[in-house]
């Protein structure tokens, strides 16, 4: 009996001795092959052993296996840990979280916003959807005219749309102001049944209103002139094309010359092939109709107002030479990166 339990006190012995030169995860599992495998150490015992006849024996063989276990898990977990120790360098710089930026059409808006402050316009936002008579029948559109077509509007009901334009703004702003001067600068989102390399369905338009007593026509050049140098460049100029718009009397469009020929027309002999006249189109504008100033509550004999209408993706493809619109808001984050 004596000899049998000197063969565990041996195991015993060889086993510490084993797990005092483990250092590794793959040791530790040859260790648990030769000591708790199917051919390992202590099954070897159980077949070796009287267990059968001597209760104590069986108790004592299963006493090791139960240490051996414990060790070599206890085990495990420092060879682990101190690997993950070994692989922690805290001298590596950590991961750079990408850092987002605003859109190319915010930057735009903030861009205009801040040179029409610098005038003295206050900035406004007025309903995306919106009643017929802010958006066509106050500004002097009646229903079945045909001015109605031009804009390709979506509808939402019968007598509710997505705005084709911010000119809603004017009505808006006439009744919340309810007397002149007023100077505002609506920046909205607008929607068009269109879509090619220079028409967004959704785009943004900034409209200017102006009314005060004796407003005209130079004033509205002056401010077309300060924002397009302001935006464009001081060497830029404007100019106005006569336009018919049904809630301005007399309407314009206003031209800006193009940034790649000068206003030339000409490059390099051949016609320009960003302009082909040496002038970009800008947007419409004109001074407000009297029937406009009416229903927004104002007395044409005792003020006069000028607005305009222009779109911030076209300005802003305008100067950054974009060729194509539907990129801006295409989502590859390559083309927005660049912004
Ligand atoms: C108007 O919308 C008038 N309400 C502008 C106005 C306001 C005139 C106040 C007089 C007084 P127009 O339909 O031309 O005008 O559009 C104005 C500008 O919006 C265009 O010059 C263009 O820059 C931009 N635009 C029009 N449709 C689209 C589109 N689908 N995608 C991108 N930009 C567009």
């Amino acid at each position: 009996m004596g000899i049998k339990i000197l063969e565990i006190d041996q195991i015993t012995k060889e086993f510490e001795k084993d797990l005092k030169n483990t250092a590794t995860s793959a040791e530790v599992d040859s260790l648990n092959i030769k000591y708790l495998g199917k051919q390992g150490k202590i099954n070897h015992l159980f077949k070796i052993l009287p267990v059968k006849t001597d209760p104590q024996i069986g108790k004592a063989i299963n006493d090791f296996k139960s240490i051996v276990q414990d060790k070599l898990s206890t085990k495990l977990s420092e060879v682990l840990d101190s690997a993950e120790q070994d692989t922690f360098d805290v001298t590596v710089p950590g991961f750079e979280k990408p850092l987002g930026s605003l859109h190319l059409v915010s930057q735009t808006i903030k861009e205009i916003e801040t040179i029409f402050q610098k005038l003295g316009f206050v900035r406004r936002r007025y309903p995306e959807v919106e009643t017929d008579w802010y958006y066509a029948e106050g500004l002097n559109i009646p229903k079945d005219h045909p001015a109605r077509d031009d804009q390709e509007t979506f509808y939402v009901g019968d007598n509710t749309v997505l705005t084709a334009h911010t000119s809603n703004g004017q009505l808006r702003e006439m009744e919340l102001k309810k007397s002149p001067p007023i100077k505002m600068i609506n920046i909205g989102k607008t929607y068009r049944r269109q879509i090619d390399a220079t028409h967004t369905p959704m785009f943004h338009q900034f409209e200017g209103l102006v009314i005060d007593k004796g407003i005209n026509i130079t004033h509205l050049l002056g401010v077309t002139e300060y924002f397009a140098k302001s935006y464009f460049g001081q060497d830029r100029r404007t100019r106005l094309r006569p336009h018919h718009f049904q809630f301005t009397e007399p309407s314009f469009e206003i031209d800006i010359t193009c940034g790649v020929c000068q206003g030339t027309g000409m490059m390099h002999q051949i016609p320009c092939k960003v302009c082909k006249s040496g002038w970009l189109e800008l947007g419409g504008a004109g001074m407000v109709h009297p029937n406009v100033l009416r229903n927004g509550g104002l007395n044409p004999d005792e003020c006069s107002g000028f607005a305009f209408g222009w779109g911030v993706e076209r300005i802003l493809m305008m100067k950054s030479g974009l060729p194509d619109l539907r990129l801006i808001y295409s989502d590859d984050i390559r083309f927005l990166k660049q912004f």
